[in-house]
């Protein structure tokens, strides 16, 4: 008896889980999925290389020197990481929309055929876990949200590496259903007048092309203010662009604990070398043989603005202690906590005439916010490690 009733629910339980055959748009399967899938794959490409340079650029010291030229290289691709993770987010949706069914088709019972079906399926609950988790994060990273606790710069590097290795494993495996895929047409051909019904749905094509458009849209929104004349369509970009002396600021003076510091009068910026260290005052810095350099600050989290700035460049300060075309310096801030008070700048910027220890912005001395009295600026660099508020410079021989 209970048993019977045992049975029973588990048929109608049964009986609601849906099946491929439940879903009935053809505008699902390969050709939908294919199509959106080579430009999914070209997005994660891109996020892919920009994310490991924008890695490499803010490790202390990296495996190979990075070039310091041109000046908004990390700038520009930055701000292609973002716009292709952006980009992502409306495809991804598609893409699994498209692919949906096949969530819920039944495993096969013969043991080989099972194994192969479960090490498919495991490796594509592991790509759309790690593409999920990447633009999630990397969303809420550009937006300046982070609702975690867990290190986001090495937690997002660790699973970039985990989508990008499951997305070449997955390409490989299903090749010969993209290139299939691919060859048919977009849609079938009209139905002939008279034979079959035109149900009114739309075409793949009109699918494929709104899928494009929000693809732009979602990217336009959020980074178009990088680009000249747009800032206006950017609306949900995080940056307004405003900021003083025409530069938006992540830290403030305020934020940062220095405020009581800027205005002391015997504060002298040290630096330390291999024959001694030797300290200057403001007024000896301004004295100093001065180099101005359009500059852009490029912060990681995908804004961006440039600025004429003036200052002293890092490799005269080096030279005056002893340092040498081999030495890296740690710049370090007045800042006693915060995890950007101090930088590494290489030795190969170190000697660009371009990185500087900056004193004013646009002509005007440096705003509290910007860094008086002095900040590093140097090309090609990401904006977490442009420290503000400096205090002392080390020449340190790696
Ligand atoms: N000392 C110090 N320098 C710092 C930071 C900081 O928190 N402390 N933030 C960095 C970050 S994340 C960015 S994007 C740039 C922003 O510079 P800006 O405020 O002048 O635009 O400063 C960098 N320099
Ligand atoms: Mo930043």
């Amino acid at each position: 008896m209970d048993e019977r009733r045992l049975a029973g629910v588990a048929a109608r339980i049964e009986a609601r889980i849906p099946r491929p055959e439940s879903f009935t748009s053809d505008l699902r399967g390969p050709r939908t999925a294919a199509r959106v899938g080579v430009w999914l794959g070209v997005a994660f490409a891109v996020a892919f290389a920009t994310g490991l340079y924008s890695h490499a650029s803010q490790l202390a010291t990296p495996a190979l020197a990075l070039p310091t030229g041109p000046s908004r290289l990390y700038q520009v691709t930055q701000a292609l990481h973002v716009a292709s993770g952006t980009a992502a987010v409306p495809l991804l949706l598609v893409k699994l929309w498209s692919v949906f069914p096949r969530l819920v088709a039944r495993p096969p019972r013969a043991p080989r055929a099972l194994v192969l079906h479960l090490l498919e399926r495991g490796s594509i609950a592991l790509l759309v876990g790690a593409a999920l988790f990447q633009l999630v994060t990397g969303l809420a990273n550009s937006a300046q949200w982070y609702p975690w606790s867990f290190d986001f710069v090495r937690t997002h590097y660790a699973l970039g590496w985990v989508a990008f290795g499951s997305l070449v494993l997955h390409v490989a495996v299903k090749l010969p259903v993209v290139r299939r895929a691919l060859a048919e047409p977009v849609d079938d051909p009209a139905p002939v007048a008279g034979q079959g019904a035109d149900d009114g749905a739309p075409s793949r094509r009109t699918l494929l092309r709104a899928t494009w458009v929000s693809a732009a849209v979602a990217v336009l929104a959020t980074s178009a203010a990088e680009l000249p004349g747009l800032r206006r369509v950017a609306v949900l970009a995080v940056r307004s662009g405003q900021g003083p002396q025409g530069v938006p600021v992540n830290r403030s003076a305020v934020g940062a604990g220095v405020v009581d510091l800027l205005g002391d009068p015997g504060w002298r910026l040290r630096v330390v070398g291999p024959s001694g260290v030797v300290e200057h005052s403001l007024e000896e810095l301004r004295a100093m043989a001065q180099r101005a350099a359009v500059l852009p600050i490029a912060c990681v989290e995908g804004w961006s603005a440039s600025g004429r700035w003036a200052g002293v460049p890092v490799r005269d300060l080096v030279a005056l202690v002893g340092g040498g075309p081999e030495d890296d310096v740690v710049v370090r801030s007045m800042q006693t906590r915060g995890a950007y008070r101090e930088s590494r700048l290489p030795a190969n910027f170190v000697q660009d005439p371009d990185s500087l220890l900056a004193l004013t912005l646009g002509g005007e001395p440096l705003h509290p916010d910007h860094g008086f009295p002095c900040r590093l600026i140097a090309p090609a660099r990401p904006g977490v490690l442009q420290t503000k508020w400096v205090r002392e410079i080390e020449v340190v021989r790696a």
